[in-house]
């Protein structure tokens, strides 16, 4: 017979050195909901069963679970348990629009922020200099930021941009895009690059996510009306929240 509490065993999901227990268990558990490995309406064990069979602590159970209900991924029903709730629906961001990360979540109400995780100058890698077109090895300004949505977080966005454009990266606090607006360097036009990878380590811990998980690796470069590259933006976006959307229309040539 199949062993429907196998989820929860640690050969499941404990790994040595992969962060403190709650951590680990809460990851796999919003692993399981997000793929719909754990299906909606499903109740879970109560906890001191849960706690039993995962054999950790109930406190550690309750971190976890505690963690889900605040993510809005479980509810619980008084008297009657803990359930997985309706999975919310994806966004769907238009790969046709320029827009920035802060506009694309106000126009879905959302409340977007942002945590810096590292600010510098810097010369450019391989990559950079490529797109846009340095010859040199002139130093650019670098905004590493991992972005929420509503306290959850989306995406881990590293963007690079040429020093006369952004003089400081310090100058970027909420939006990247109307410190460039400010400016008068808000770029007109942007070309992406979509590839699917697989996270590991700390850029998945960060997204709260399980190692190895996939996502969209998204390699943006925009350009100025004149048509000057001036930012290359790295961005890791949560496949199981983001679906990008593309408007195609026939070619009347
Ligand atoms: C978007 C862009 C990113 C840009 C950021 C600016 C994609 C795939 N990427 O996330 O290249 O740097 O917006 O957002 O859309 P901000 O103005 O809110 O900082």
């Amino acid at each position: 017979m199949q062993d429907h509490l196998a989820i929860f065993r640690p050969t499941a999901w404990l790994r040595a050195g992969q962060g403190p227990r709650y951590e680990q268990l809460y990851r796999h558990l919003l692993a399981a909901i997000t793929s719909g490995e754990m299906a909606a309406q499903s109740q879970l064990p109560p906890e001191r069963e849960l706690a039993e069979i995962a054999e950790v602590s109930r406190v550690t159970v309750r971190k976890a679970v505690a963690q889900l209900v605040e993510d809005s991924l479980l509810e619980q029903r008084r008297g009657a348990g803990t359930f997985v709730r309706a999975p919310r629906l994806k966004m769907e961001h238009s790969l046709s629009a320029l827009m920035s990360f802060t506009e694309y979540m106000r126009q879905r109400g959302k409340t977007s922020s942002s945590r810096i995780l590292q600010r510098g100058i810097a010369p450019p890698s391989p990559d950079e200099q490529i797109a846009l077109g340095l010859s040199g090895s002139e130093a650019l300004s670098r905004v590493e930021r991992l972005r929420f949505a509503d306290d959850v977080p989306m995406a881990l966005e590293r963007s690079s941009l040429l020093r006369d454009i952004l003089p400081d990266p310090d100058m970027v606090d909420v939006s990247l895009y109307d410190v460039l607006r400010a400016r008068n360097v808000a770029p007109t036009r942007a070309v992406q690059r979509i590839t699917a990878v697989n996270l590991g380590g700390d850029d998945a811990r960060l997204l709260n996510l399980v190692d190895g998980a996939a996502v969209l690796r998204i390699d943006r470069t925009a350009y100025l009306p004149s048509g000057r590259p001036i930012e290359f933006t790295r961005g890791l976006y949560r496949s199981d929240i983001y679906d990008f959307i593309a408007e195609l229309r026939l070619d009347a040539s």
